[in-house]
């Protein structure tokens, strides 16, 4: 039972979120920047648009905007991915989705830990990709075998911190002190160390074999490897960034600018060559960390998303080699395809909604058989698009490549195996899908309800 004195998971997500990000600025400066920079993009966005203004507030997300980010991290092993599940746990984070990156050439699976309930989501819907290394999709048997028998050593969390998530488990929370606690030693395994645990030459073989591997295997924990806040204008993000001293990856991925903005666009700055001392004191290098920004846009149906794999299927192949203008240009111009208004995208079903009572539909009783047209034409409800908290796997495979060094595409056969990464997370992942339409279904039926409607069949 939670006694009174327990914080919630919401605030043990805040401050560890908030922690991370003081973390990450003094480890990656160039993240503090960017930050401000997103910070005085979206400032100058709302104030030029104030029905942007209106919409993020009436989806309750004009406050939680501050505090926006993703983080992505990396483990190596079965045990170390169901104790970070427990950790994520302890700050209300499940495992949402499933995606396979071995079909984009890297060798992980990944899921995100991030709050399900609409409240938790709009108080702070901090996230964070977690991947799994698939060792099984090395060739090398021995290369195999020594990356294996490396983490098997190590351990990713502190003694302190695995006492908390079980006093949290047994308790049900814990109390201020134990929070300050917490994301003191949680912070402790997302941490970058300088020091690998390996020589020189074994940190060569698991990079032939693929850059990712090695950021996995030689050291001590899985750091963090960038964060992300949320911008409301990323093409005048990106346009910005080089006047900070910031250069940006070649072109913005994911769908091209829109009226209606559609799931996720990204975009990041390089990875840091950064030193590294191995065993044996030799001093060599490292790139593994970045900063990266996205916007957010509606979250789509089974057929909507549909429809957005096989437009960026298309647009793909008149892409390659394209800067970033051009190739949104391209983008635009074959996405024209999809309606681009909040309306049509709902009657199509091509996107999730959530439906509220208008101020006339507040005072409306007994309206009887009926249809949601002909509500939202009588001003009794009304429907906004459902933002999308997830992720896109081809955009992640972008994200990735343009991280591990040009030319670095591996050669993995796509093989997703959902079973195998549950195994190894101890329960099943939640379908992301699923969450979306169980949010458009119960708005839906709260309001019906109040109305005293039914829908004719
Ligand atoms: C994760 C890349 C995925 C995103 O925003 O799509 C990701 C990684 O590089 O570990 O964070
Ligand atoms: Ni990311």
């Amino acid at each position: 039972m939670q006694t009174p004195n327990m914080v919630s998971s919401d605030t043990i997500r805040t401050r560890f979120s908030s922690a991370m990000s003081v973390m990450y600025q003094a480890e990656v400066p160039q993240y503090g920047t960017l930050l401000e920079l997103v910070v005085e993009v979206n400032r100058e966005t709302l104030e030029h648009s104030p029905t942007l203004r209106r919409r993020l507030q009436a989806q309750g997300e004009l406050d939680r905007l501050d505090v926006e980010r993703h983080g992505a991290i990396r483990v190596g092993t079965a045990d170390e991915l169901a104790t970070l599940a427990r950790l994520f746990a302890v700050m209300g984070m499940m495992p949402v989705g499933y995606y396979d990156l071995s079909e984009a050439g890297v060798p992980v699976h990944s899921t995100a830990f991030r709050p399900v309930e609409d409240e938790a989501l709009s108080r702070n819907p901090f996230r964070v990709f977690t991947s799994l290394l698939r060792l099984e999709l090395i060739e090398s048997e021995s290369l195999r075998q020594r990356a294996a028998d490396i983490l098997a050593k190590r351990d990713i969390f502190t003694p302190k911190v695995r006492e908390l998530i079980a006093l949290f488990e047994a308790q049900g929370g814990l109390d201020d002190a134990q929070t300050d606690q917490f994301v003191e030693q949680a912070l402790e395994t997302f941490r970058w160390h300088q020091d690998a645990t390996v020589d020189l030459a074994t940190y060569q073989a698991l990079c032939d074999e693929h850059r990712l591997i090695a950021d996995v295997v030689c050291f001590r924990g899985p750091h963090i490897n960038h964060l992300t806040p949320r911008t409301l204008d990323i093409d005048e993000t990106q346009r910005r960034m080089p006047d900070k001293g910031i250069s940006p990856k070649a072109v913005i991925e994911g769908p091209p600018r829109r009226q209606s903005p559609i799931l996720l666009r990204q975009t990041s700055f390089k990875a840091l060559e950064e030193r590294i001392r191995f065993e044996g004191d030799t001093a060599g290098t490292h790139t593994a960390r970045f900063g990266e920004i996205e916007q957010r846009g509606m979250a789509l149906t089974p057929k909507g998303r549909a429809r957005y794999d096989e437009l960026l299927r298309q647009a793909r192949s008149q892409t390659a080699g394209l800067d970033n203008e051009a190739h949104q240009r391209v983008l635009e111009e074959v996405f024209s395809a999809l309606p681009d208004s909040d309306e049509a995208m709902r009657r199509e079903g091509l996107a999730y909604f959530h439906y509220h009572l208008t101020e006339a539909g507040n005072s409306a009783r007994a309206v009887g058989k009926t249809d949601v047209q002909t509500l939202i034409a009588q001003g009794l409800i009304e429907a906004q698009p459902i933002t999308y908290e997830d992720f896109l796997p081809v955009s992640a495979a972008g994200i990735f490549q343009s991280n591990l060094g040009e030319g670095q595409q591996g050669t993995y056969r796509a093989n997703a195996n959902r079973e195998a990464f549950e195994e190894a997370l101890g329960a099943p992942v939640t379908s992301e899908l699923a969450l979306y339409a169980e949010r458009e279904r119960a708005s839906l039926a709260f309001a019906l309800e109040r109305l005293g409607a039914r829908l004719a069949e």
